[in-house]
């Protein structure tokens, strides 16, 4: 499939804000004392050559809306030591038990189990303490606050529903695939776009535009991942492959078939570039990360 050509794509362009909230980040945690051991392992979380979509989205929705990247700066940091938490508690034993991710031991191979249980309630708690103590405005840290804890309620109730499923009912499968995404991937991705819609002053057509925007985005990166997961191999992805399916999980390609999973991809990608009709060039970043999106290779 080619929805778009990717080397069309300036890569470097589209995730130019990626360096900013690396170093933001580090020198957050640098300031923070915490045992050496700790940091050591938050570091090994965070730094680990991740692709920070989540903190480009934040700060491209702030941005789309006429804000300054600057002023969403904290609750990118912040949403990527979320994620980082979640990747290091599904990576272990009692969970996905997946002893590679980006090509590198998985935290607990890396620091022990006890240490990655604890370095990722650590990045939680520090995203909310990064917001709290790093943003100017009150009603903004408010506003960011509910976003980001509703969105990492909503993923963790996602991994639940998709690894401790108890009430399935007779959903049919794709409406299942879609509930369960829309909490595990999409609900971080959707905090995203509107923490950086509030930190830019998004009016409430804009903010509704933007969740629009993430709830397309969202779905189509699961579709990705999925397609991925079955297309490419470990050394592509840096990660084990194919374990999905083999734990009886829903995935797309496993209810469309692959074709099919192709043009949900298709399909969502053009939600994605509906929501953001609206929007001038100061949104185009956003419609070349979609575009990037759904065709990323890993
Ligand atoms: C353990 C509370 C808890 C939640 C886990 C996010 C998640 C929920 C599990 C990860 C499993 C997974 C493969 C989800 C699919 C989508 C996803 C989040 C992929 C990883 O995100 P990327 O591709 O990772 O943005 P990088 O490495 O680029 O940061």
């Amino acid at each position: 499939m080619s929805i778009l050509d990717v080397n069309r794509l300036d890569l470097e362009q589209i995730t130019l804000p990626a360096r900013n909230v690396q170093a933001y980040l580090s020198a957050f945690l640098s300031h923070r004392p915490l045992p050496e051991n700790l940091k050591r392992a938050v570091e090994y979380a965070l730094f680990g050559g991740g692709k920070l979509v989540r903190p480009i989205l934040v700060i491209r929705c702030c941005e789309a809306v006429g804000g300054r990247p600057e002023q969403a700066l904290a609750p990118a940091a912040a949403i990527e030591l979320v994620h980082a938490f979640s990747l290091a508690h599904d990576d272990l034993p009692a969970m996905d038990d997946d002893d590679l991710r980006r090509g590198r031991p998985t935290l607990h191979k890396q620091e022990g189990e006890a240490m990655a249980v604890l370095a990722g309630d650590a990045m939680l708690a520090l995203a909310f303490e990064l917001i709290a103590t790093r943003t100017k405005s009150a009603d903004t840290a408010l506003e960011v606050t509910r976003e980001l804890s509703i969105g990492a309620n909503d993923m963790i109730a996602g991994q639940v529903q998709d690894t401790l499923p108890t009430d399935i009912g007779d959903q049919n499968p794709i409406d299942r695939l879609e509930e369960i995404h829309k909490n595990k991937t999409g609900a971080l991705i959707r905090a995203a776009c509107r923490m950086g819609g509030i930190c830019g002053g998004a009016a409430a057509a804009q903010l509704a535009a933007l969740t629009r925007y993430a709830q397309a985005v969202g779905l189509m990166f699961q579709a990705v991942d999925d397609l991925l997961d079955v297309t490419a191999t470990p050394d592509e992805l840096g990660k084990a492959v194919q374990k999905d399916a083999g734990h009886g999980k829903l995935t797309y390609p496993g209810v469309l078939g692959i074709q099919g999973t192709r043009e949900q991809i298709t399909r969502l990608h053009a939600q994605a570039h509906a929501a953001m009709e609206d929007f001038d060039k100061r949104a185009d970043p956003l419609r070349e990360l979609c575009d990037y999106l759904a065709v990323r290779q890993k």
